[in-house]
């Protein structure tokens, strides 16, 4: 079957109105910030496919291991018949998942669910592809925001990989659980990612990697910001900051003005002085019992917790 045609949530013109909202409360706060999506357009979607396969980058192949050893067992315990996944991406280690799946049988849809088009209509036509049989329904969406337009019924089991959750605040992951539990029925699965509190000098090379490939990433958003926008950011004049937070346990990528600057952004003016930071992304790092207590308090009962032989990565499956 080839994949079925989008399904947009997110249109072009909603899509501005959330952009412009996002940098007019970031701009204007102290310390000033930008929320992580507006990194991932068809650029930015490419360079994050780039991280993953830096050799400083774990958390990729770490959670590849951990799928590629226990995909079976997800594919038994749960017995989907429809698999969900938010931020979807190329949804590249979901393919264990997907061969998984067909090897055992019963699987009948894939319901990838991003925020970049771009991303998602390469993928779901190379996932139609490759698993012919198989129904693929793509979202353009975001996973705060479209938890209720998921499809209903029918065993499902929810995906969401690479610790992209630790892209929220505590109270925003309490929100998006208790709403993902709120868009399952009883029996319904989640099947979740997170990144380990792991020593920082693993994990500050991945964010800030030797060939500059995450700097590119992290600068991209202003990229995104002039474009969109018609903002006029000297990206070069930015430089890239990955801050380990040990009270906090996440990493924050900044991005530091090098000069004092005036830019023009929507009716804003926005004033940089020398040195001050923009911070672009939260990434948490978890501890296994955090993760089990955080989803207990959105009314799942995590039934297992697997972690690669490095303990770099944590993957949980919860039933709702
Ligand atoms: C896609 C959110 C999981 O936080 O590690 C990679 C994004 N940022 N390098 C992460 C990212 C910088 C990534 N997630």
């Amino acid at each position: 079957m080839s994949a079925e045609p989008l399904e947009i949530h997110l249109e072009e013109q909603d899509l501005g109105r959330s952009l412009r909202h996002d940098v007019r409360v970031g701009l204007t706060a102290d310390p000033k910030w930008l929320p992580p999506k507006w990194f991932y357009d068809a650029r930015g979607s490419e360079l994050f496919e780039e991280i993953t396969r830096l050799p400083e980058y774990y958390p990729t192949r770490a959670e590849r291991a951990i799928l590629a050893g226990r995909a079976g067992l997800v594919a038994e315990l749960t017995g989907a018949k429809t698999l969900i996944e938010l931020g979807s991406g190329s949804s590249e280690k979901t393919r264990l998942l997907l061969d998984a799946f067909t090897r055992r049988g019963g699987l009948g849809t894939f319901v990838p669910l991003d925020v970049s088009d771009s991303a998602l209509r390469r993928s779901t036509a190379q996932i139609a592809d490759d698993y012919p049989g198989l129904r693929v329904r793509g979202i353009v969406g975001d996973f705060t925001r479209h938890l209720d337009r998921l499809p209903a019924g029918g065993r499902r089991l929810v995906v969401f990989l690479g610790g992209t959750i630790g892209n929220l605040l505590p109270a925003e992951r309490a929100n998006f659980l208790a709403a993902m539990r709120a868009a399952l029925e009883s029996g319904d699965w989640l099947l979740i990612g997170t990144d380990l509190v792991k020593d920082p000098a693993v994990v500050v090379p991945a964010y800030d990697d030797a060939a500059g490939v995450t700097a590119e990433f992290n600068r991209n958003v202003l990229r995104v910001l002039n474009r969109e926008l018609g903002a006029d950011f000297d990206p070069e004049a930015f430089t890239h900051v990955a801050h380990w937070d040990p009270e906090r346990e996440w990493i924050e990528m900044r991005l530091r003005a090098e000069r004092p600057m005036r830019v023009r952004v929507l009716d804003l003016t926005v004033e940089f002085a020398a040195g001050e930071e923009l911070r672009t992304e939260v990434s948490a790092k978890f501890r296994p019992a955090g993760v089990a207590a955080e989803l207990a308090a959105a009314g799942f009962v995590a039934e297992a917790f697997w972690t690669d032989p490095d303990a770099l990565f944590g993957v949980t499956l919860a039933r709702a």
